[in-house]
């Protein structure tokens, strides 16, 4: 048992190919070495668990060689690296990627095998690091394998939550939250790295003093130090040999702070202190938009941001003593506002503690941050009450004081007069209340802005970004979102992948322009047989996974139409429902009525206190339940609430959809990248002009999209003219008769009151028109119908859609940041 460890020593130092060790053989003597060393259990004895983690050490130990000399590139002056700066990591399970991009699949898989095990049980095993809400963090994730996939030297900054999103539960058709112990049975991806530390203040005031030489000296003086630990993960890239590095921050008590000399009494405050400290990185914010004034929220996000700048500015100094080079060490991007106190912190750094003057600092400051939009919605625009913000960063005050200072001279010297622009372009909102605006501060203090979507940048330009946008158009960009081909297709969906690699080569994992080249395919009648068989194959995989889930048999055969993302009103689940409602009407009054069968799939989770969201849950639910038990229907139409939406379900839902539903209020998805998943595992979409559907809709064409609703033109036009959604359920008797049903108390056992506040919510308000658009939708679905029934010209719509969906992997985007924001050189793919 020995070997292993001496094998793996020297294969580094005997200069082989640092991977060697990953056959089969040399995989099942480091398995089992695993278990005894690392492990400590017998094979007889080893719990399901005790596999993983054998399995999973061996595999992060041939990640290891790469790793290093990947780390390597942080000393080299020559490469400038990318910071990616998140307070969210959505990045689903390590193991089955990894075996995937460093190639090791096979052997991995032959080695579990040799010792009586299969390797799909030990992939279940793992729980996956749910770090992120959904398509924000969902995205960083992916960016981090396109990242290291493409050879640019990086670094994920984020937090190490101890509990992710939580779990979801359905009870009674209710959502339940339960908490997320992702790290209860150990996490073999990551390495505490104790020695990287740093110190971050809270709370205490500013004082000013002159020193000997006379100069001002500003020094904070806080009441808490607490200390964030550096845990590293490796993020393989796809056969590139480069290994990125995701850095996420614990917060721990400082022992020289409380710990000192304690007697009895002493002691427990010393440990509560320990309480406070840790409770920083306890737990993810489960909401998909800011809630006010949450104390501990901000104290997360100053503590990431400041423990990554520290990080940053020490690996620097590894460079140069110039601080004034620090912009080209790195490009820190900031995921939307939540780091955006990274503008503010690194001033502090700069000046208060390196000596840099102002403008020196405010220089390299804004050369280095650069910020990503990813929302409209007004509501989810971070601010921070004044006075919270001054009692945890009373420094940082000053620094935003003093920036917006400058900042508002600026404005008022290119539009003299104008009060009502510095009042909205101010980073200190004063109109009943004050706060500190995240978004103008982020604005201010970087050289570059982008929206997430074509749509989405220029209605930033035109709408919450716009006097910035005009003042400063040339820092405006988009960047539209993308996804990884290697999780999203590879991983998830690998019957679909080797028939594309069969039919065009492998070259489209890396290059998925070559897609292109199924087109051709998309006439050939044993290519769509067999492209139908994947599909098929997936959808029985689906619908077994649904009958344990939920106890719901569902017919493979029937059309699968999915709506799976975060429960939102503007993502419009209960437009979903209006139409299964209407369905559902139309097959009792005429059960004749020519519709194909249909499995109507929902999953996603409601942030725990937005009660609308949480009522639509149960709406769906009650709707399934109903349905699902009426004779009068059964095989024609079945819905399902897949409990517990994530990463890992995810990757078996997405291949398994014939109908992706992406039927968002147009104006209101930032971009959306589900939708992105859904037809590059070729799912066709019925989608409004919305964030990227937009473009999604241009690549593949318009004949293989089915297009409804109204336009954001349109949208803002009948807000404006006044929208009355009661009239459009007068003039509609299908969608009264929908409507009807849900406040008759026919899915809640006759309590007519259960869906009132939603019933009422649209009946007055409709904030995101679902009744305006009902009807188009209704139509639109009907086309859909039409066409599934068409199934040999389905199958051409879906290869012609997974054929022209290249540009939306997240290789493109990160090399559209590389070009337009960080200034860093697209390296050529690494030679095969
Ligand atoms: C959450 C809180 C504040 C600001 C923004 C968010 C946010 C936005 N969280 N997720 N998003 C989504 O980001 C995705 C990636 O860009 C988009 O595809 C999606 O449309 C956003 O809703």
């Amino acid at each position: 048992a020995n070997n292993t460890v001496k094998t793996a020593a020297s294969s580094h130092t005997q200069g082989h190919d640092p991977r060697r060790g990953v056959g089969t053989a040399a995989m099942n003597r480091a398995i089992l070495d695993h278990l005894h060393f690392t492990m400590a259990r017998l094979p007889a004895l080893a719990s399901r668990n005790d596999w993983y983690m054998a399995l999973s050490h061996a595999v992060r130990d041939r990640m290891l060689d790469d790793w290093l000399a990947s780390l390597h590139h942080f000393r080299n002056k020559e490469l400038k690296v990318v910071s990616y700066l998140s307070a969210e990591f959505l990045l689903g399970p390590h193991l089955g990627n990894n075996l995937i991009n460093t190639g090791m699949w096979d052997a991995a898989r032959d080695a579990v095998e040799s010792l009586g095990l299969r390797l799909e049980d030990l992939l279940r095993q793992e729980e996956e690091p749910g770090l992120g809400n959904g398509g924000l963090g969902r995205l960083a994730a992916c960016y981090l394998d396109s990242l290291a996939t493409l050879r640019i030297p990086s670094i994920g900054y984020g937090i190490r939550y101890e509990f992710g999103i939580f779990d979801q539960l359905i009870r009674d058709g209710w959502q339940v939250e339960t908490a997320d112990k992702w790290l209860k049975f150990g996490n073999p991806w990551e390495i505490c790295r104790s020695e990287i530390a740093y110190e971050v203040k809270m709370g205490g005031h500013t004082e000013y003093h002159h020193d000997a030489d006379g100069r001002l000296a500003i020094v904070w003086l806080p009441v808490k130090v607490i200390k964030g630990v550096a845990y590293d993960t490796p993020i393989a890239g796809y056969r590139s040999r480069i290994t990125g590095l995701l850095r996420l921050w614990k917060s721990e008590a400082v022992e020289s702070f409380n710990f000192q000399a304690f007697n009895a009494g002493e002691y427990y405050h010393a440990v509560d202190e320990k309480v406070v400290s840790e409770s920083i990185t306890k737990v993810l914010y489960p909401n998909d938009e800011p809630g006010v004034g949450k104390l501990l929220r901000l104290a997360q996000q100053y503590f990431f941001v400041s423990c990554s700048l520290q990080d940053m500015i020490r690996v620097h100094l590894l460079r140069s003593p110039r601080l004034e080079e620090f912009d080209q060490t790195f490009a820190v991007q900031m995921n939307d506002t939540h780091p955006s106190l990274a503008v503010a912190e690194l001033m502090r750094l700069l000046v208060d503690e390196h000596g840099l003057g102002w403008d020196a600092a405010w220089k390299v400051t804004r050369s280095t941050l650069a910020y990503t939009n990813h929302t409209l919605l007004p509501e989810a625009l971070e601010k921070w009450p004044l006075q919270l913000f001054a009692n945890l960063l009373p420094r940082h005050l000053e620094i935003v004081y003093e920036i917006n200072r400058r900042f508002l001279d600026e404005v008022s010297r290119a539009y003299p007069g104008d009060q009502a622009r510095l009042a909205r372009m101010s980073l200190i909102e004063e109109t009943g209340g004050k706060f500190v605006r995240m978004a103008n501060l982020a604005s201010v203090g970087s050289h570059a802005i982008n929206g997430v979507a074509h749509l989405h940048t220029e209605l930033l330009k035109e709408t919450v970004l716009a006097d910035f946008y005009q003042m400063t158009p040339e820092k405006f960009c988009n960047v539209t979102n993308g996804v990884t081909p290697r999780r999203w297709v590879l991983l998830s969906n690998p019957g679909l992948a080797w028939l594309i690699s069969e039919s065009i080569g492998e070259e489209w994992v890396t290059a998925p322009e070559k897609l292109r080249e199924l087109e051709c395919f998309a006439s050939d009648p044993s290519f769509l047989s067999a492209w139908r068989g994947v599909k098929d194959a997936n959808k029985r995989a689906l619908a077994a996974a649904i009958l344990e889930r939920t106890g719901v048999a569902v017919d493979p055969e029937s059309l699968f139409d999915i709506q799976v993302k975060r429960i939102h009103e503007y993502k419009r689940q209960h437009l979903n429902l209006l139409h299964i409602l209407t369905l559902y009407h139309r097959i009792k009054r005429d059960p004749g009525a020519q519709i194909p069968p249909r499995t109507f799939i929902f999953g996603g989770k409601a942030a725990p206190g937005y009660f609308m969201a949480k009522l639509i849950i149960k709406l769906i639910n009650s709707v399934a339940e109903v349905v699902n038990a009426d004779p009068e229907v059964a095989g024609r139409l079945k819905v399902v609430f897949f409990p517990d939406f994530n990463v890992t379900n995810g990757q078996l839902i997405y291949p398994a959809a014939d109908l992706s539903e992406q039927i968002s209020t147009s104006g209101k998805e930032a971009s959306g990248t589900g939708n992105m998943k859904f037809s590059l595992n070729g799912a066709l979409t019925i989608g409004t002009l919305d964030g990227a559907n937009v473009e999604i809709r241009e690549e593949v064409g318009e004949e293989n999209f089915f297009l409804f609703g109204l336009n954001a033109t349109e949208v803002q036009a009948l807000k404006k003219s006044g929208y009355h959604p009661g009239r459009f359920y007068e003039e509609d008797w299908e969608l009264r008769e929908a409507i009807d049903a849900v406040r008759s108390g026919l899915f809640s056992h006759g309590d007519a009151g259960l869906f009132q506040p939603l019933v009422d919510h649209l009946l007055y308000d409709d904030e995101y028109l679902a009744l305006a658009d009902y009807r188009s939708y209704l139509e639109c679905q009907e086309r859909v119908s039409t066409a599934f029934r068409q199934r040999e010209l389905w199958s051409v719509k879906s290869v012609l859609n997974v054929a022209r969906m290249g540009k939306f992997s997240s290789d493109r985007s990160i090399r559209e940041y590389c070009e337009k924001i960080w200034k860093v050189p697209i390296r050529p793919p690494f030679p095969h």
